[in-house]
């Protein structure tokens, strides 16, 4: 061979070698992973997934998640095919695979299974797929706010909008299996109702807000840390319910106020099918006047209860906390005392003083728990021409105290004017379930940012506490103090 020959031969054999290590490394095909390997995979810091056969390595794009990096970090280490399957907006979405997993793919799954995750039960599997637009701050169980932008557009909010809580995986009912039980033990009543013969019976309209105890929680969280999901002002909608009102219902059931005077009934007890359950006192129910507006509803704005919102059935307590409107209710029962759990006489659901730093420094038995809440409002919506700058928002108190008026300012309090009350201003007296609307329009200003504030007045004269500070409590309900919102002069 000639000097020059073997320079030849060389630089095939590199060029061979350039070629396949070239090959290697554009088709990822090469790089052959297992389960076991993936499994490692599974720290923020090391995020590795698999979808069919392909494994990629996702440690650089979970922060950017719109789902959330906690919801993503659920598949750290496994496939994602399952959760995809619940949340079709991936797989519908091939751009999502071609854009974004794509140039993180590492290599393919040596011993890839099709059927391996075919039994995979994640207990939140088969929850229900919610608007995009909903502002998520968990997926597991779902706890998301109505989209703010969304609020004032709509007095009575659309069903995708509707903020969502929940404490578990939605319960997945058969309807022909479903059944509503009611008993008392003294009385040796026990009796079980179909969703069908409850939509037999005569149906109320009821159009009430409801709210979480904990909305505007972040809010107390700026001054020192709570418990619990950190809401902005959007853990509240308004809905139209309808279904059979629980005083007639009772009634039907020889249960009036002569049985319960005669044998002590004080409150009525919801139990439900994932696990939830409240009370109420039986006065709310049996009230002259407005008793006949809680409801046990299986309608929600015309159309049949969303699973998000308790299908088959949920309770309806207008002017009470979120947490009394037991949804997926399953039982009812009436009693002497309250119903013993962690909503009712635990912690989650009652107010503690302001100086309560650790719950073993009080008996909780001290401390009511929650039934209606204080007057609210909250700034939903600021926009600015020329001119004028128009503020929106909404205002509600619990117990249907009607709101009769909201001050606005938009020089961060130094001057206020009233503003207008809009949708919901009408209701009847004590029986404003709903939200009141509110407008208030001012000269622009030249400032370069205002800081609007509001406040709102009930029918009882109730007003809401300037700060938070004297009002926090370590499970970060009710918070109303004075909502502040900064808004920048773009013109
Ligand atoms: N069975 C059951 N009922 C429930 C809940 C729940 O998790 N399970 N969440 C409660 C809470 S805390 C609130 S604020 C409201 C929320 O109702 P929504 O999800 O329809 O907005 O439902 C209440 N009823
Ligand atoms: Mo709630």
């Amino acid at each position: 061979m000639t000097k020059y020959n073997k320079l030849l031969l060389s630089n095939i054999l590199i060029g061979i070698g350039g070629y396949f290590l070239y090959k290697q490394k554009t088709n990822l095909d090469h790089n052959k992973f297992t389960y076991d390997d993936v499994k490692l995979h599974n720290k923020e810091s090391d995020v590795w997934v698999t979808y069919k056969n392909n494994v990629y390595d996702i440690t650089k794009f979970i922060d950017n998640h719109p789902g959330g990096k906690s919801k993503i970090m659920l598949a750290a280490g496994t496939a994602i095919d399952p959760y995809w399957n619940i949340y079709k907006q991936h797989t519908n979405n091939q751009s999502i695979i071609k854009d974004i997993l794509d140039p993180l793919k590492i290599g393919i799954l040596k011993d890839y299974d099709e059927q391996k995750y075919r039994d995979f039960k994640d207990v939140y599997i088969n929850d229900p797929i919610r608007d995009s637009e909903l502002k998520f701050h968990s997926l597991k169980p779902c706890n998301a706010e109505t989209p703010i932008k969304h609020i004032m557009n709509n007095w009575i909010t659309p069903i995708d909008y509707w903020y969502i809580r929940n404490h578990n995986p939605v319960p997945d009912v058969d309807i022909n299996k479903y059944e509503l039980n009611l008993s008392y033990d003294s009385c040796n009543l026990d009796k079980k109702y179909t969703l069908k013969q409850l939509q037999n019976m005569p149906t109320t309209k009821v159009i009430s807000t409801i709210q979480c105890g904990g909305n505007r929680r972040r809010g107390f969280n700026t001054i020192e840390k709570t418990s619990g999901t950190n809401w902005g002002i959007g853990a509240i909608s308004t809905a139209e319910w309808e279904g059979v009102s629980l005083k007639q219902f009772l009634l039907n059931n020889e249960i009036d106020s002569k049985v319960i005077a005669k044998n002590n009934i004080k409150h009525i007890h919801f139990e439900s099918i994932d696990g939830v359950k409240a009370s109420i006192p039986i006065s709310k129910v049996f009230d002259t006047e407005y008793g006949g507006d809680v409801l046990l509803a299986f309608k929600m704005n015309g159309e049949e209860l969303p699973r998000d919102h308790g299908y088959p059935l949920r309770m309806i307590i207008p002017g009470y906390v979120g947490i009394r409107n037991i949804k997926w209710v399953n039982k009812i029962t009436l009693s002497d005392t309250e119903i013993d759990s962690v909503w009712q006489t635990g912690l989650s659901y009652k107010g503690l003083p302001h100086y309560i730093k650790d719950v073993k420094d009080i008996s909780l038995d001290k401390i009511a728990p929650i039934y209606e809440m204080p007057v609210q409002s909250c700034i939903a919506d600021i926009s600015c021409t020329n001119s004028k700058l128009k503020v929106k928002g909404f205002a509600w108190a619990g117990g249907g105290r009607n709101i009769i008026r909201v001050d606005v300012s938009a020089n961060n309090g130094k001057k206020w004017k009233m503003a207008e009350l809009k949708e919901g201003s009408n209701q009847k007296l004590n029986r404003a379930w709903a939200w009141t609307f509110w407008e208030a329009e001012f000269e622009a200003f030249s400032d370069e940012y205002f800081e609007i504030v509001c406040k709102a007045t009930d029918q009882s004269y109730n007003v809401q506490p300037e700060t938070p500070k004297y009002i926090w409590n370590i499970r970060g309900l009710n918070n109303n103090s004075w909502q502040h919102m900064f808004f920048w002069n773009r013109l």
